[in-house]
C-alpha cells in the first residue's frame, strides 16, 4: 500500500470521532468560521469554506497520526498525547510534533485513587501495591519519580471497578467531577497529571498554501479564545464617582464615556474587560454608584 500523504494545499486535522472532545472540537471549528457538513458519517470530510480536511478517528490514534505526518494537526487531550509520547520514547520511535495551542475544554486530571476505607498517609503507602490504569506510561513515570515500586496493570476501560473485582488495590484514572470515584467508593489521593485538550501539530515545515491556511486558522482560534475570556460591560455612572468606577473595571483600558439624555449628573460607560467580570465586581460597581450594569459576551475579536 502506498504511504498516505496529505495534500499539498489542504491542511489535514484529526478529530475524535465520538466522545468527550468531539462536540467541543467541532464547535471550535465552527466558531472559527469553518463549515463542516454532516460530520461523523464519513471518515474524511472536506470543509466547505476553508482549505482543511477533517479525519474522524478514536482519540488514541490522534498522536500517532500527527507524529507520523499523516495529519498536520490534531485535537487531543494531553493525557493521551503524553502517554503516546512516553511509549514512543520507550520504543525509540519518537516523532516530531509540538503543541500549537492549549484549548479551554477537555480539562481533567489523572489521579491515583483507592477504596475509601483504605488508610493513606502518603505516596509511600503505594509501595508493593497493584495499580490498574489505562495510562501505564504516565503511572510508571510518576512511581519512578517517587521511587515507589508497585505493579502496574493495564486495563483499557472500566478501571474504576478493578478494586471491587480484586484486580488491583489502587487505580490511576481520569477524574473530572469526581462522581465516578464517589459512586465506586473510591477517593483520589494523588494527582499525577493535569490534562486539557490541545491543538497538536506535526513539526515538519508546511508547504506555502498550508502554512498560510494555518496562520489564518490560528489567528481565528486566538480570536475565539480571547473573546471567551473577554466581556463587554455597559453601565451608568455618576460623574462624581467615574474615576472610582473606572478603577474597578477588570483589565480594561480607556472606556468610552457617553452623555446620558436627560441627566447631566450621570454618563454611560462602555468598556471591554479582558478579565472575568464576577458578581463581586458588579456588586462593587453598584456600591460605587453605578447602575444599569450590563455584561455582554463577545463573539469574536481581532486586535
Ligand atoms: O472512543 P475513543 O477512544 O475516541 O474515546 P475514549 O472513550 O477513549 O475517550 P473519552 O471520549 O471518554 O475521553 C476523551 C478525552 O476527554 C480524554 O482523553 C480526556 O482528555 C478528556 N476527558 C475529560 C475525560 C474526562 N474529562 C473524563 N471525565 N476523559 C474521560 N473521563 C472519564 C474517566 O475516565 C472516568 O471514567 O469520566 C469518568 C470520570 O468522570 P467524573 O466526572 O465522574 O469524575
Ligand atoms: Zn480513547
Amino acid at each position: 500500500m502506498p504511504p498516505i500523504t496529505t495534500p499539498k494545499d489542504r491542511l489535514r486535522l484529526a478529530l475524535q470521532k465520538s466522545g468527550r472532545l468531539s462536540t467541543d472540537s467541532l464547535d471550535l471549528l465552527k466558531s472559527c468560521g469553518i463549515r463542516v457538513k454532516s460530520p461523523k458519517e464519513k471518515l474524511l470530510l472536506h470543509a466547505e469554506n476553508f482549505p482543511i480536511d477533517i479525519l474522524f478517528v478514536r482519540d488514541d490514534d490522534i498522536p500517532q497520526l500527527v507524529m507520523d505526518g499523516v495529519c498536520d494537526l490534531g485535537i487531543v487531550g494531553t493525557n493521551v498525547l503524553e502517554e503516546a509520547a512516553l511509549e514512543r520514547r520507550t520504543n525509540g520511535t519518537a516523532g516530531g510534533y509540538f503543541v500549537e495551542r492549549s484549548l479551554d475544554f477537555g480539562g481533567c486530571r489523572l489521579a491515583l485513587a483507592l477504596p475509601e476505607e483504605k488508610p493513606y498517609a502518603g505516596v509511600k503507602d503505594l509501595q508493593g501495591l497493584r495499580i490498574a490504569t489505562s495510562y501505564p506510561q504516565l503511572t510508571r513515570r510518576y512511581l519512578d519519580e517517587q521511587k515507589i515500586k508497585a505493579e502496574v496493570v493495564y486495563l483499557s476501560g472500566s478501571v474504576e471497578i478493578a478494586p471491587r473485582l480484586g484486580l488491583a488495590d489502587v487505580i490511576c484514572d481520569l477524574v473530572a467531577s469526581g462522581s465516578t470515584l464517589e459512586a465506586n467508593k473510591l477517593r483520589a489521593v494523588e494527582t499525577i497529571f493535569k490534562s486539557t485538550a490541545v491543538l497538536l501539530r506535526n513539526a515538519r515545515e508546511l508547504a506555502a498554501e498550508k502554512s498560510h491556511a494555518l496562520e489564518i486558522l490560528l489567528r481565528r482560534l486566538d480570536g475565539v479564545q480571547k473573546a471567551a475570556d473577554t466581556k463587554y460591560i455597559m453601565l451608568h455612572a455618576p460623574k462624581a464617582s467615574l474615576d472610582q468606577i473606572k478603577k474597578l473595571l477588570p483589565g480594561s483600558e480607556n472606556p468610552t464615556i457617553l452623555p446620558l439624555a436627560g441627566d447631566d449628573t450621570k454618563v454611560a460607560l462602555h468598556a471591554v474587560c479582558s478579565e472575568a467580570v464576577f458578581w463581586e465586581t458588579m456588586e462593587s460597581l453598584k456600591k460605587a454608584g453605578a447602575s444599569s450594569i450590563l455584561v455582554l459576551p463577545i463573539e469574536k475579536m481581532m486586535l
